[in-house]
């Protein structure tokens, strides 16, 4: 029982409800792994304020982000969570490991891009530099293994790059991280523009599954959900929004994607997604229940 654990980190920002996108993506993969791994779950507000934020606002979706770990699945018994501003060490070697980067590097990452565009009036250093933030995260405690979203896999990328080039100047300091992506649900796609990422703050409500969205809204989310004018559930990369349907039916109803197009071979379009809408609102409702009844013990939350 001595063997020494491997470690994994990963964390959220704190930047409102998550998606399901969130829980398919990254926090699903850390509740299968907490029982393996010493594990290190992070409120990454010190990413969130890269955008401008309400301060109220802030420290409410930071408790609601410890109460959402809690819902999903994280055991506070097995699992160290956190939040990252209450250590210092996160921004302490960030600026180290910012004289060790490239403004070509930093430049070049999708969500930087992303978020620039998004943000035009506050294009600021940290959003520039929240790649190296996020490698420091991860240096910091060791983590051998990274469990993300696909959207994340170039900052991982990066935090490689990163270790290996600061190991080589100076002494074998830091351990070279690995992303854990998961087959489906990497990348749950927009309901309503089903070619971008599901974004908690996309301004189309009705794209994005909160986790404390009613069974009611989830199902007339995904009424509505974008398709196309074929027919067929077919899992195939131009058919978007079916695809997307089909990976949520199939990770909702732990099923494999073949069983979802055998059991939907002669569906409609319509039918189909009343099945996917039951499904995806049965698997958020305990998580939602949860959440609520945490919500509400703020001493513990603290
Ligand atoms: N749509 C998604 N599909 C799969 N995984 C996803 N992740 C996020 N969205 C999806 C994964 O969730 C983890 C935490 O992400 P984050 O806190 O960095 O948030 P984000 O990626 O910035 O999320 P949003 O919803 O896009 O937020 P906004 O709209 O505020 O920018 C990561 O592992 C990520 O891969």
């Amino acid at each position: 029982m001595n063997e020494k654990r491997k470690i994994i980190l990963s964390g959220i920002q704190p930047s409102g409800i998550f998606t399901i996108g969130q829980l398919m993506g990254a926090v699903n993969n850390w509740v299968s792994m907490q029982q393996e791994y010493e594990s290190f779950f992070m409120v990454a507000d010190m990413h969130t304020i890269t955008v401008r934020q309400k301060p109220a606002d802030l420290r409410q979706h930071t408790l609601d982000s410890v109460a959402l770990f809690l819902a999903c699945g994280i055991d506070p018994e097995k699992s160290t969570i956190f939040v990252q501003s209450h250590v210092p060490a996160h921004a302490m070697l960030t600026w180290v490991m910012n004289s060790f980067t490239g403004m070509g590097e930093c430049g070049r990452m999708t969500q930087f891009k992303d978020k620039s565009a998004k943000n035009e009036d506050n294009i600021n250093i940290g959003l520039f530099s929240y790649p190296v933030l996020m490698a420091c995260d991860i240096l910091l405690y060791g983590a051998d293994v990274v469990p993300v979203g696909e959207d994340q896999r170039q900052h991982l990328e990066l935090t490689r790059k990163l270790a290996i080039r600061f190991n080589h100047h100076y002494s074998d300091t830091f351990k070279i991280p690995e992303p854990v992506i998961p087959k489906y649900g990497a990348r749950i796609m927009s309901l309503q523009d089903p070619t971008s990422k599901m974004s908690k703050s996309d301004e189309n409500q009705n794209a994005v599954i909160y986790l404390n969205d009613s069974d009611e809204v989830i199902k007339k989310k995904i009424k509505r959900a974008v398709s196309d004018s074929g027919e067929g559930i077919i899992f195939a990369d131009d058919k978007a929004g079916i695809k997307n349907l089909m990976t949520l039916y199939s990770i909702t109803k732990n099923i494999s994607i073949k069983e979802v197009e055998k059991e939907f071979e002669s569906a409609r379009y319509g039918d189909f997604k009343i099945a996917v809408g039951n499904s995806v609102a049965e698997y958020i409702a305990p998580i939602r229940e949860k959440f609520e009844e945490i919500k509400k013990d703020k001493k513990y939350l603290e």
